[in-house]
């Protein structure tokens, strides 16, 4: 059986592509008593619509694999409660945005096959009960603890069983760094400006701000070693994939227009955190977290109290 915690878009994507009879829902840890099925209609990137019902696990005693579709600021909880109950030798793959959250889950269970994805496939919900594959992306795998090392071709034949493009990375922290560069430089800008992603390219805040936040940026990964990267070649990459998502609403934007929890500190606030331990000044990562963070009521939504957003778009683009 292949377990999913994390019932948003993108673990109700995986749910709906992966054979039927090996799949289930694991509940939240704070998860009001759940029915017995996860019931909801599945629109495929072809425009086919079917309806799927999917059991909740309590006992996840014969899982094959986990993977952890949370938000990145709940990924840790919720793992600590299930953890317990798995067996050390199920491969667990997460699937967070951002960085930090991977890294904390690793630090905790360094004896288990932990592994981290990155993936460009787009969902999202226009209403609680319809996931919709709106683009069709790739997803990297790749270890993160030398446990999970064996695991890899294993789990990746697994994840490609749903036909959707799996690969196995060697550089996984390099694929999410690349994704981060991207949500740094792209999710702020939007929900501080409360607009689309491509509108943000014209606006005196974002072109005030994205050369010093590039610089930023590039000497971290040059202090980590992931890769060298010039700012100006960081901008490039930020401004294509905000062009090429243009009509999008980014998952940040998505969160507050939901009155939820952004994941800021795992973009921005993680760079902000860095910079502290690299001895490098991140003033304009710090102006954005803190811009976006007097934004957010931190208030669940009550109309999906699930913690999913309706707005939820993951990673339409293409790279
Ligand atoms: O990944 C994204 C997000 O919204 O989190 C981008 C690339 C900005 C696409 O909307």
């Amino acid at each position: 059986m292949i377990g999913i915690l994390g019932a948003g878009s993108l673990g109700r994507l995986w749910a709906a592509l992966l054979p039927q009879d090996q799949v289930a829902f694991l509940p939240r840890p704070d998860a009001d008593p759940a029915p017995a099925l996860l019931s909801y209609s599945f629109e495929s990137i072809q425009g086919s619509q079917r309806s799927l019902a999917l059991p909740w696990l309590q006992q996840p005693d014969d899982l094959s694999l986990l993977l952890v579709t949370t938000k990145a600021g709940d990924t840790l909880t919720a793992l600590q409660h299930w953890l317990p109950k798995i067996p050390e030798s199920v491969p667990i793959v997460l699937f967070q945005n951002g960085l930090g959250s991977q890294q904390a889950v690793a630090d905790t269970s360094p004896q288990r096959p932990i592994l981290a994805a990155s993936t460009t496939e787009g969902a999202n919900r226009p209403d609680p009960n319809r996931l919709v594959h709106a683009g069709s992306g790739e997803t990297w795998v790749g270890a993160l603890t030398p446990r999970a090392r064996p695991e890899l071709p294993g789990v990746v034949a697994q994840l490609a069983t749903t036909g959707l493009v799996v690969h196995a990375e060697d550089q996984i922290l390099v694929r999410l760094w690349q994704k981060l560069v991207v949500n740094a430089g792209i999710n702020p800008f939007t929900a501080i400006l409360d607009c689309p992603n491509g509108d943000i390219l014209a606006n005196d805040f974002f072109q005030r701000h994205i050369d010093p936040l590039c610089r930023e940026i590039a000497g971290l990964m040059a202090a980590e070693g992931i890769g060298d990267p010039t700012a100006g070649e960081l901008r490039q990459r930020i401004e294509t994939v905000a062009r090429n998502t243009a009509r999008n609403t980014s998952s940040m934007r998505g969160d507050i227009l939901n009155r939820r929890t952004t994941e800021i500190d795992f973009i921005n606030g993680y760079l902000v955190q860095l910079g502290q331990r690299l001895d490098i000044p991140t003033p304009v990562n710090q102006l954005l977290t803190d811009r976006v963070k007097q934004l957010s009521p931190h208030k669940e939504s009550e109309e999906f109290p699930d913690g999913q957003s309706p707005f939820e778009d993951l990673h339409p683009h293409r790279g």
